[in-house]
């Protein structure tokens, strides 16, 4: 191939895609999260018995109405930027991180608000409120460890509204 400015232009552009791409240059760790649930009536198990928050009793997570789910289930310490968007269509969502605790007790629960005692668990971050549509971004210096990410609109946990990630060193 004969080398002109514009083949030589390709190639430079082609080396950049390729290092580009290669996972150990990113130049930041990002996690996306989709809040979802399964629509106006995703509230409605709640209160019959079906505890899906970490740790709870039944289990059972195919059954969950809403949910969090991210791209990437373990990320490399330092600093991670979560990107969280409700995928809902009517209700509003929230995603708050924590360290899962080390001895795999629960979450410290509240039965009354039905939300986690946030401050009890670790509040390391978190994007609130987000309105359905809605996106917002967390960005955090994280060091190796398991780490849970959940919604605490009242009830959601409960629901099954949380996901772990592990932080790798
Ligand atoms: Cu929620």
């Amino acid at each position: 191939m004969k080398i002109t400015r514009r083949n030589l232009l390709v190639l430079l552009s082609g080396m950049v895609a390729t290092s580009a791409s290669t996972p150990s240059f990113a130049a930041a760790n990002v996690v996306n999260v989709s809040l979802w649930d399964k629509g106006p009536n995703s509230m409605d198990m709640l209160g019959k018995g079906k505890m899906m928050g970490m740790g709870m009793m039944a289990g059972g997570m195919k059954m969950a109405m809403m949910g969090i789910t991210t791209d990437v289930k373990k990320i490399p310490a330092g600093n991670v930027t979560f990107e969280a968007t409700n995928d809902s269509k009517d209700i509003i969502h929230e995603m708050v991180l924590a360290p899962v605790p080390a001895d795999g007790k629960p979450l410290p629960y509240d039965t009354e608000t039905e939300r986690v005692k946030e401050e009890l668990a670790g509040n390391l971050g978190e994007v609130s409120e987000l309105d359905p549509g809605q996106k917002g971004a967390l960005r955090v210096e994280m060091k190796p460890g398991k780490y849970i990410l959940y919604c605490n609109i009242p009830g959601h946990y409960a629901l099954g509204m949380w996901t772990t990630i592990n932080v790798t060193g």
